[in-house]
């Protein structure tokens, strides 16, 4: 009746934007991430029969409010599944994510709920199934039950069982870079669930995102089975640039960047005119991450801490995907 998980976020090379399903969390494209080393949300979950009702614990703080009922919401898939409607659990999680970094923990954290939860009931559900459950926590998160290079693969049944996540390449695969730019600014947020809806139901240009996606994933598989790091940063800073794109022609229009990603990503390109191949992303939020590969670790690293407006680079590498303990 108890386990313990651990799961690490991941970064979008080629970004899911979009839902066809809201309450199943069913996207309208399918996505490609890298999953990262450096950030982690590590869960225990321990089903009770005396308890009444579930217990969330953060790093030690008990969560009431939206982010408990989110958790608690999510467990009652896993009672269903387990046909254990009235069994209730604590849950104690710590974050290794660090709060400004601009990731959302929502990925780790749901990765590690799922997989944590299942494994406490003796589930023993296989990868997919796994992945299956954990998209209706949060879509980015059904990705983060594998390490290396994944792809959420969209599906296309209504009720959502052909949509989950599918490994491309192991964490070995290839040692692959990413620094998390983190800036000073704080702007008003636009959260991506909310941004996601405006744009589908608003911007003129989301139907030619959509139609970009496969492409683009054809590409970059390629670019990621041969190791072509150029190849494969051109396709994913192009993606993310169409990503944001859509936003600023939605209605009414809105970006999640500030003055200072526009002077990283420039940066970034003038890291690549001087013949360091280094290419940016950037989620829904100011916060620019930036791949780069091992041999330049120190040239980017440098380069990003002296922007004006930069206040940390956390540098991390290709991550595994969720482990028990
Ligand atoms: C991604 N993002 O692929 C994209 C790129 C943000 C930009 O997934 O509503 O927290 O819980 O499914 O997964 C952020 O959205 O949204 C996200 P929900 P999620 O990583």
């Amino acid at each position: 009746m108890k386990a313990t998980a651990k799961a690490h976020t991941n970064i979008a090379l080629i970004k899911y934007w979009g839902k066809r399903d809201e309450s199943l969390i069913l996207p309208m494209n399918s996505s490609l991430s890298l999953t990262l080393n450096a950030f982690y949300t590590e869960t225990t979950v321990t089903f009770k029969p005396d308890l009444s009702e579930d217990k969330f614990f953060l790093d030690n703080e008990l969560i009431v409010g939206d982010q408990f009922t989110k958790v608690s919401k999510f467990l009652d898939l896993i009672r269903n599944y387990a046909d254990v409607p009235d069994l209730f659990a604590e849950v104690h999680s710590t974050n290794a994510v660090p709060t400004a970094a601009g990731f959302a923990s929502s990925a780790s954290g749901f990765a590690a709920l799922a997989a944590a939860a299942s494994r406490a009931l003796d589930l023993k559900l296989d990868e997919s199934t796994l992945s299956r459950l954990t998209r209706q926590g949060s879509g980015s998160a059904c990705r983060s039950v594998y390490g290396g290079f994944v792809e959420w693969e969209k599906g296309t049944q209504d009720d959502g069982s052909d949509s989950y996540a599918v490994p491309v390449a192991p964490q070995d695969h290839w040692d692959v870079r990413v620094a998390a730019v983190v800036l000073s600014s704080v702007m008003k947020k636009v959260s991506s669930r909310e941004g996601m809806k405006r744009t589908v139901e608003t911007s003129p240009f989301y139907s030619a995102w959509v139609d970009n996606i496969p492409t683009d994933l054809t590409q970059i598989k390629e670019a990621i089975q041969d190791r072509d790091f150029e190849r494969m940063g051109e396709i994913a800073e192009a993606n993310c640039q169409k990503m944001h794109a859509t936003t600023l022609a939605a209605n009414p229009p809105f970006t999640y960047w500030h003055d200072t990603t526009l002077t990283v990503m420039q940066t970034v390109q003038g890291l690549r005119e001087k013949g360091i191949p280094a290419y940016f992303t950037i989620d829904a939020g100011p916060n620019v991450k930036v791949l780069y590969q091992p041999e330049n670790e120190e040239v980017v690293q440098q380069t990003l801490r002296e922007i004006p407006g930069v206040t940390n680079v956390i540098l991390s590498r290709s991550g595994q995907g969720v482990t028990y303990k």
